[in-house]
Parts: C-alpha cells; structure tokens; sequence
C-alpha cells in the first residue's frame, strides 16, 4: 500500500492512529478526513480534508484525487451517544460503512481496516474470556451496528474477494484526544479528574469490569493487522483483541499507588446498564495466532504514564 486514506481521523483513535500512519508511510501519503476540523498536527503535517462518510460520491472523488489503494475507517457513533441518537448510530455506522466497502470494491482498494468493538457481545455471551465465536445478540443500537458491520465485511470478502479487516477492540484509554462518547470514556475521564481535582465520580459501580487497552497497545495492533500477511487470516472483520481487564475500583487503587490522596465515589447512570451487557474479559488467541497480536502495558504501567502525560498537559496549560 503506497497511499491510504483515513476516515474520522478526528477522533479518539484517529488523532494518533494518522500520525503513527503518517510516520511509516509518509505525511503526503495518508490522507486524514473527518466530518469536523482535525487537531493542527494532522492538518499541519500532510493532506486533510472534511469527508461526511455519507457523502459516497465524494469519498470516490478523494480516493480517485489521491490514488488511495488503502482505507482505514474511524468514523462512527459510538455506544452512549448511540443510545441517545439511534438513528444516526445506525445512519452513519451501517450506511457510511457501505459507502466505504463499495467505494472499496469498485476503485480495487487493497486493504480496508474499519474497527469492530466488544460492543458487539451481549448479556447471554459468557463474559469471561469471551470466546472468538460466539453468541452475538447486543442490546445497543452501536452493538448492533457493529454486528451487521462485521457480517458486512465478511460478506464483502467472499462475495467480491476483497481483504476487509477488522477487530473488536476493548475500551481504550489514552491521553490525546478525549474519548467520544462511549460507554468506557469513565477509564479515561478517571485520570483526568485524579489530576484535575484530586477525586472522581464514575458512572458505573465500583464492580464494574471491563476489557481496556492502552493507546500504544491499540496503535501497534491495528497497524500490525492492517500489514499482516493475507494468507495469515483465517478471520476477517471480527478479531478479538484483548489485553487487560479490571474493575473501577482497581483503577482507582492504581491511581492511589502514586496519588494516595486520590478518592473516588460512584453515581451510576444508563451507561451502567451497557457496561453490564458487556464481558468481563477476552479471548483473543485468534489474533495471537493468525497476526502475531501481544500486548505490552498492564494497569499500574498505564496508569503512571497516563498521570504523567495528563499532568504535563496541565502544567503546560494545554488543558484547564
Ligand atoms: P470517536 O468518536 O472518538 O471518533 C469518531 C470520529 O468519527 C470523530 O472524529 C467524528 O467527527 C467522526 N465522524 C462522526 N460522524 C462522521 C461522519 N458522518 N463522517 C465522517 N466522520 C464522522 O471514536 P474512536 O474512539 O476514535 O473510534 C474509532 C473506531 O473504533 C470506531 O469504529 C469505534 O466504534 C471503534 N472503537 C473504539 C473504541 C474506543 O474505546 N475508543 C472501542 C471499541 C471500538
Ligand atoms: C464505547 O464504550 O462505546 C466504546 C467501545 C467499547 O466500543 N469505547
């Protein structure tokens, strides 16, 4: 792949999966779109422009313009906000991934990497150590897009021989850009409020346990699936991908091994509901198989360099 084309660059994930594209292919050679304004370093250090991932014809003009033969799709409504809007979940989930696909197939794109989620399990799913295939019946309009869009891209891969990739990735806990509206955006807001004020309130009990991943973690993974060798994959949109699983409470008893101060407490909201519908825990011995998938950072290595990077964006008055 020479030229690749991201779409919902300006998210969560997209602020720092463009630049690590950026670094290995080139700052000309990925194209960074979104519907809003991307952050200055990624229109500062190569192409961007504004793309509705509804707007199909565009996306083929832009792929035409920049002789993309590699797509990445980050643009999507995720589960809370999905539960608000689940029409437009739906609208821009299921019909922007069309355009994507078809846009793919009919320019021969070599490679499409569009995200999946633990979204897609649901409370009859065994929650610990969620097999690689198993029952699939989500209860949120995200869950259920993220299903459809799996089977999409299965579909597309037998009947058009295309090579869609995807993986279901846990909640993901960075420092860059703030989370978009998630269910698991509490692993994120926690170390800002620890910094900020010194305590935080969760959204979801103390005994909630979700799957998370650490930004580098998810970079590296992402990238090694987008380049693992075709021949390699037994599987196609729906990788498993795990690495760490804690509760809210052993967040907070990391962030009080290095601010003892720390405190938290706990008003639970309709986002408890989602999170109860989700696993505990993942297999994801098919990536570890078929793409050489391993992961790196365990909780209490995140969480010191999470409080060290949010500090540093305090101090510097990068954020108030
Ligand atoms: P995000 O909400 O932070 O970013 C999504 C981006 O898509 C935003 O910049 C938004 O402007 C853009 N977008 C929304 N509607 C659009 C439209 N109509 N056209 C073009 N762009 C549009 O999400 P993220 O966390 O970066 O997620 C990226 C992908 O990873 C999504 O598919 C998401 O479902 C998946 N995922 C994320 C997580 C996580 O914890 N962040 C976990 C599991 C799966
Ligand atoms: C969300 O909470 O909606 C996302 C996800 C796990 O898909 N972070």
């Amino acid at each position: 792949m020479e030229n690749i084309l991201v779409i919902g660059c300006a998210g969560q994930i997209g602020t720092e999966l463009t630049m690590a594209l950026r670094n290995i292919y080139g700052n000309k050679n990925v194209i960074a779109t979104d519907l809003k304004e991307a952050p200055s370093i990624i229109t500062e250090t190569g192409p961007f422009e504004i793309l509705d991932i509804l707007d199909r014809e565009k996306m083929r003009d832009i792929v035409k313009k920049y002789n993309i033969d590699g797509i990445v799709n980050l643009a999507a409504i995720l589960s809370a906000v999905g539960e608000e809007y689940p029409m437009l979940a739906w609208n821009v989930n299921m019909n922007g991934l069309i355009n994507v696909f078809e846009v793919a197939k009919d320019e021969n794109i070599e490679t499409i990497l569009t995200p999946s989620s633990i979204a897609v399990f649901g409370p009859e799913t065994p929650a610990d150590n969620t097999p690689q295939e198993t029952i699939l019946r989500p209860k949120t309009m995200y869950g259920i897009t993220k299903v459809a869009g799996e089977l999409l891209g299965d579909y597309y891969v037998d009947k058009y021989n295309m090579d869609i990739r995807g993986l279901r990735y846990p909640g993901i806990i960075s420092h860059e850009a703030l989370p978009g509206g998630g269910t698991t955006d509490y692993a994120v807001a926690i170390y800002y409020d620890a910094i900020k004020y010194g305590k935080y309130t969760s959204f979801v009990k103390a005994d909630t346990r979700l799957p998370m991943m650490y930004m580098p973690d998810c970079l590296k993974g992402t990238i090694q699936l987008f380049q693992a060798d075709k021949e390699n994959l037994k599987h196609h949109s729906d990788f498993n991908m795990g690495a760490m699983s804690f509760s809210v409470e052993e967040m907070a008893n990391s962030i009080k091994k290095y601010m003892p101060e720390f405190e938290i407490s706990y008003e639970p909201d309709f986002r408890q509901d989602i999170a109860d519908t989700w696993p505990n825990s993942i297999d994801d011995s098919a990536a570890r198989e078929e793409w050489g998938w391993n992961h790196e950072y365990d909780l209490d290595k995140m969480t010191k360099d999470m409080l060290f990077h949010i500090k540093k964006k305090f101090d510097k008055g990068l954020i108030k």
